[in-house]
């Protein structure tokens, strides 16, 4: 390394286009890799994304990489040497003081829509290139710092009321219940609210079509565990009834008193009929400084219990153990409701009369009239959004892609998804702003997920592809300026979604499932 000139982080962030030249850092190595770029196997998108930055992050995310030969090409494009490296740049984020200053470090493929707490979504050309969304880039929803927990000295606190509370450490999980698998799409309830604020402000972050993802998780179920805390809770107290009333099988069964009845409801397991019980409240162990308030939801009783609801205690993510930023050591996972209810670094669970009361359940995803604005928006006029809408969403060809006409077709990819486990039956595509349609090809589903068009259980997203004729020109050799690619999904249920924003919009920008349009420019 003698005798190289030595970079800065910042210098080499200058270098992120083929104007301006191309860098990218390998361990403490600064390479220009400008003639690199078209030659890359990927393509060039691909490569341009770490342009500016360290390839090692992607190169962790796309196995093909762990290769010498891969070196062997990158050696000769080297130009200098990184000064301090990246553990310099660490030490300094963590000197400050800030309760953000310990959060994890993020994959720079990301896009970030604030950094104090994290936000970040994946790029559109990540999105769907693969039913499985890798764990480095799946978007992140942080509302507060994140919590560093320790999995040793981690308890899950389970009650209710009228009964005894519970503790598991996350041994005692993993050992006590059985281990069970859902492939299932996260997706925020404020996906695609930039197209919202297009229209009119709204408050909450500006996410493009990236605030999704799809996993296959790992952990307990949710029912498994509050079937434990009706029994265990209990204990002693399981009233019995007198023995011959259950042998002879003609007599009828004495009526029990409501309050044995319960008792005996108990006994079985936590149950739907039971008064007392009509939430499952999740507490997070994140924590707003100043107020002392906790992040919090609840779904449902009947989701939490349902055989077929599939509610998990998630512990691992594609096979690895959670992340810090996506609720290490544990999770919920509540397939086909609003990423909101799938509560992170889940530390208290309570069965409860109520709803959660955090502000999160009470005062913010819920959609009202376009009308309604902050003055007059009354929270409790509306439910808590669990199931949302059918939606899809156009990830490729991203907006500003030039598209020349003498290409002759298109191809165009996306995801489809509707709440409540409705699979996909149909995604049509238009080329013309939504003048004429034609029906996209499905793609087969991510691993552990039932086909596309499932009427119940299919948790996960659907992608899919079409490709399509461009405009041709006129006899007169003239182009429309423009093409507007345009997408709506149909799920099991016949649902489909509107064509605009403007009717839909609501102050806090949720649930926008309008079609999704993408402008590109047509050259000759
Ligand atoms: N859980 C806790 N404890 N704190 C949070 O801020 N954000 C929620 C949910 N669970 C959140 C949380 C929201 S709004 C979403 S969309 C999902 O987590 C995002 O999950 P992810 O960050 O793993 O993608
Ligand atoms: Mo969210």
């Amino acid at each position: 390394d003698k005798g190289r000139p030595i970079y800065s982080s910042e210098e080499v962030a200058k270098h992120k286009t083929l104007k301006d030249r191309v860098w990218v850092t390998f361990k403490d190595g600064v390479y220009d890799i400008t003639e690199f770029v078209e030659m890359h196997p990927g393509g060039a998108s691909k490569i341009l994304m770490a342009a500016g930055g360290s390839v090692e992050p992607f190169w962790a995310l796309y196995q093909q990489h762990r290769k010498a030969e891969v070196l062997n090409i990158l050696e000769p494009y080297r130009i200098g040497t990184l000064e301090g490296g990246a553990a310099a740049a660490a030490a300094a984020a963590a000197a400050a003081k800030d309760p953000y200053a310990s959060d994890p470090a993020r994959h720079p493929a990301l896009i970030a829509r604030s950094m104090r707490p994290y936000n970040g979504e994946t790029p559109g050309s990540l999105l769907a290139a693969a039913p499985i969304t890798p764990n480095d880039i799946f978007f992140t929803r942080n509302h507060l710092p994140v919590p560093h927990l320790d999995a040793e000295a981690f308890r899950l606190r389970v009650e209710g009321e009228g009964t005894r509370a519970l503790e598991f450490s996350l041994e005692e999980l993993k050992t006590r219940f059985r281990k069970h698998s859902v492939t299932a799409t996260v997706q925020c309830t404020g996906n695609r609210r930039n197209e919202m604020s297009a229209v009119k402000p709204v408050k909450g972050l500006e996410w493009d079509q990236g605030a999704i993802g799809t996993a296959v998780w790992s952990g307990v179920r949710l029912r498994d565990v509050l079937r434990a805390l009706g029994s265990r809770g209990l204990g002693s107290r399981v009233w019995r009834p007198p023995a011959p009333a259950l042998t002879l099988c003609c007599s009828p069964v004495p009526r029990l008193p409501a309050a044995m009845r319960l008792l005996a409801l108990r006994a079985a397991g936590l149950s739907e009929e039971d008064p007392l019980v009509k939430h499952i409240i999740f507490e997070g162990a994140d924590k707003d400084a100043t107020t002392g308030d906790v992040y919090g939801a609840s779904i449902p009783v009947s989701k939490a219990l349902a055989a077929d609801g599939d509610v998990l205690l998630a512990y691992e993510m594609n096979g690895q153990p959670l992340s810090k930023d996506h609720g290490f050591p544990l999770r919920v996972i509540v397939p086909g409701v609003t990423g909101a209810r799938s509560v992170k670094w889940l530390n208290r669970i309570v069965a409860s009369q109520y709803e959660s009361g955090s502000h999160w359940q009470q005062r913010d995803y819920k959609s009202f009239c376009p009308s309604v604005d902050w003055d007059s928006v009354e929270w409790g006029s509306a439910p808590a959004i669990q199931e949302p809408p059918v939606t899809s969403a156009i990830t490729e060809p991203a907006p500003g892609t030039p598209l020349s006409a003498a290409d002759g077709e298109i191809t165009i990819r996306g995801y489809a998804w509707s709440g409540g486990g409705r699979g996909i039956v149909r995604v049509d595509v238009s080329t013309d702003g939504g003048r004429s349609w034609a029906p996209a090809r499905l793609l087969p589903p991510p691993p552990g997920a039932p086909p596309p068009g499932s009427y119940s259980g299919a948790w996960a997203w659907t992608l899919w592809e079409t490709t399509v004729p461009l405009p041709k020109p006129s006899a007169d050799g003239s182009l429309p300026p423009a093409v507007e690619l345009v997408c709506k999904a149909v799920d099991a249920s016949y649902n489909s979604q509107p064509d605009g924003v403007a009717g839909i919009w609501n102050l806090r920008g949720v649930v926008n499932n309008a079609w999704h349009r993408v402008k590109l420019d047509l050259e000759p």
